[in-house]
């Protein structure tokens, strides 16, 4: 019995009031979502028409839903961290928790919250931009929406069962070989992001290839929409960058388990090397998730200015210097750690110059503004507080940037308050932009005005007031990652601040969880497809568009084609119906229960290799093989949408709109 109660204590997390509850938490919104699944007859459901899809629509939700729930857990981790630091000589959490909580924090937020949301928002606009009926290779995103899944799954099982990392969400050895980390938690941190990171490479190459390649006849790369080109920019950062912390996480994970001696001084190994490679990941890893933020400002500041964006081949060449010269600067990561006068300068100056396309980009956002006649909806606002916010992340950047000062910023809270101000007011303001301004798309209502509105200014007295003060405490010495401090280091003040600021943003995010719930419920349906008067493609069809998208693929001559139809009046006829005559059956791929499936199997051989079970790893591997031979074998992928089923559908989703229309 003993031995029994030995396992269970090492393998489920105990003595913690806090996981107590979550395990409380967690058992009882299982059952209930199970209970309420079952109750209301929706498994089949679930399985046939979400778990098994290959619409991008759909998948776009299914990570938007992820997203935002990693957004609160992650949120709930800040909150923690906030109100531990919040007055001098706290208990409220030992050390030890503080580190797990920053680490989780910070890794949660960035792979688990910042790039399904991003990936959400790619899945939404992207083939409806360009006027495709889904993505390159559908098939392949539900593989990567899945790996994802199941990799996010793994990390955060590791807060009830064995426990969570804490190495930082930079996990630098030797902190956390196994020497220094024995327990399961840094195994969970590797095999999570290496599964997920696999679906983050294949989405790169699928969206870069949906650019390249489905585009609509007439759309030349230089009339696509610029949120489109962000994305081409993300996902060629994608593909040069992810590579690098698959390879290094994968080297670590060998020298956990195997023995190997890759970052080990002591035997040949340098933990250098896992730094670089970290980061030659982790620094563009910034421009993968600010980029397609900047593609939402532009869509939205020409929307809702009602003009066409400024200077949009200078957009286009800045997005493109930025993929080029964001890949270089990743050393700057590194200045205190010996590289040497030549390197850290050539390293500081290519880091500053970001800061030139970043700048055009700037002021075409604003010219685009000047003279239009802008409307301050919800996407226009989270865009304008977005042009502060980056600027003073912008200008703290050259300072930390400037290798000599870096000596003594690094590692305050100087820099939290820097990349919160980066990460929070250029990916997360601009995500929230995208957001509200596809949800009317994606689900065919509106999310209510007036909640928001509270969301978004709670939002921002408490993003200043939380980060303003911490700029100032890391020119008093406040190191990060500290998780007490003496009172009389004159920091009191400004860290009870600090945190009242971050309660506020959590109160903030409660007001847009209501207005989600309130929407739902209540929201106005959109039966125009068109409720912002947009200007590209995807604005054309009803909201939610059908499954294959375009009855018709367009033809395309302007960069806004959706505007200048308006304008020239052929909008009107086009809105009404497609011509019969132009109707045909459309080729559509079949759901697949496959990228499912290869995601458990991911799932079950990361379980059993964070526990040294390798049994089962062999087991999820053999699944992952089988998944494989499946597909291989499969001959019925696809079929054809008939025109009748096209014409009901148009039909019925035009009903509101073109009253009395017979065909
Ligand atoms: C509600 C808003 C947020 C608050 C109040 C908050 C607060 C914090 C705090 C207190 C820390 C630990 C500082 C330390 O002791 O070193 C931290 C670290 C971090 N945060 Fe946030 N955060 C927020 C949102 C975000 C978002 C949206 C992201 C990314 C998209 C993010 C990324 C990170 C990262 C990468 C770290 C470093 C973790 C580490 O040192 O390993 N945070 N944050
Ligand atoms: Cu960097």
């Amino acid at each position: 019995m003993s031995g029994l109660n030995a396992f269970l204590s090492h393998f489920f997390v105990t003595g913690d009031p806090l996981i107590y509850a979550s395990d409380v938490l967690i058992v009882l919104v299982s059952l209930g979502i199970i209970v309420t699944l079952t109750y209301l007859k929706k498994w089949k459901w679930l399985w046939r028409e979400w778990l098994t899809t290959v619409d991008h629509k759909r998948i776009a939700i299914m990570y938007l839903i992820a997203a935002i729930l990693m957004l609160f857990r992650g949120g709930a981790d800040a909150e923690l961290l906030r109100t531990q630091l919040a007055v001098p000589n706290n208990s409220f959490l030992t050390a030890e928790h503080y580190d797990q909580i920053f680490t989780t924090h910070g890794t949660i937020m960035i792979l688990f919250m910042a790039m399904p949301m991003m990936f959400a928002l790619f899945n939404a606009a992207v083939p409806l931009q360009i006027g495709a009926r889904d993505v390159a290779f559908p098939y392949l995103n539900a593989i990567s929406f899945w790996l994802f899944f199941f990799g996010c799954l793994l990390f955060n099982l590791s807060f009830v069962i064995g426990g969570s990392p804490d190495g930082g969400w930079t996990s630098y050895p030797p902190l956390t070989e196994l020497g220094f980390s024995p327990g399961p938690g840094e195994n969970y941190y590797i095999l999570g992001i290496l599964i997920s990171g696999l679906g983050s490479t294949a989405t790169g190459i699928n969206f870069m290839a949906t650019i390249l390649k489905m585009r609509a006849p007439g759309m030349t790369l230089m009339k696509l929409p610029l949120f489109c080109w962000s994305v081409l920019s993300s996902s060629i950062i994608i593909l040069f960058a992810f590579p690098a912390l698959t390879v290094a996480l994968a080297l670590l994970l060998l020298d956990r388990t195997m023995g190997t001696d890759f970052f080990t001084i002591l035997h040949g190994g340098n933990p250098m090397q896992f730094v670089n490679l970290f980061w030659v990941w982790g620094h563009p890893e910034v421009y993968i998730v600010v980029l397609p933020a900047f593609g939402v400002y532009s869509e939205v500041v020409s929307t809702f200015s009602r003009k066409t964006v400024f200077g949009y081949k200078s957009m286009v060449f800045s997005l493109l210097a930025i993929t080029v010269i964001g890949y270089l600067t990743w050393a700057h990561h590194f200045f205190t750690m010996g590289a040497g006068a030549s390197v850290n300068t050539f390293f500081a100056i290519s880091t500053m110059c970001v800061g030139i396309p970043t700048g055009v980009k700037m002021f075409n956002w604003l010219f685009t503004m000047f003279r239009g006649r802008i409307q301050f909806k919800l996407p226009m606002l989270w865009t304008l507080a977005f042009i502060p916010a980056f600027a003073i992340a912008g200008a703290t950047g050259i300072m930390l940037a400037a290798a000599p000062a870096d000596y003594q910023f690094h590692n305050s809270q100087f820099l939290v308050a820097h990349f919160h101000m980066a990460l929070i007011g250029g990916v997360v303001f601009g995500y929230v932009a995208g957001m509200y301004y596809w949800w009317p798309k994606l689900f065919g209502f509106s999310l209510d005005e007036r909640l928001g509105r509270w969301a978004f200014w709670l939002w921002q007295i408490g993003f200043y007031g939380c980060f303003g003060p911490q700029f100032a405490l890391g020119f008093m010495g406040m190191t990060r990652r500290m998780y007490t401090y003496p009172a009389n280091m004159g920091w009191n003040t400004l860290n009870l601040v600090s945190t009242c600021g971050a309660y506020l943003m959590g109160v903030a995010f409660l007001f847009i969880g209501a207005q989600i719930v309130y929407s739902i419920l209540k929201g106005k349906r959109d039966v125009t497809g068109d409720p912002w008067d947009g200007r590209t493609l995807e604005w054309s069809i009803p909201s939610p568009p059908p499954l294959y998208n375009f009855a018709v693929i367009p033809t395309v001559q302007a960069r806004d084609e959706w505007w200048r139809r308006k304008q020239s009046g052929e909008a009107a006829q086009r809105a009404a119906f497609p011509a019969e005559a132009s109707l045909q059956p459309i080729h559509m791929p079949r759901n697949s229960s496959i990228p499912f499936l290869v995601g458990l199997s991911f799932f079950v051989g990361g379980f059993g290799t964070v526990f040294h079970w390798y049994g089962m790893s062999i087991v999820g591997g053999v699944g992952i093989l089988l998944c494989l031979l499946a597909r291989s074998l499969q001959e019925n992928v696809d079929y054809y949408v008939p025109v009748d089923e096209i014409k009901r559908t148009e039909i019925h989703l035009r009903e509101g709109v073109t009253h009395g229309l017979h065909v």
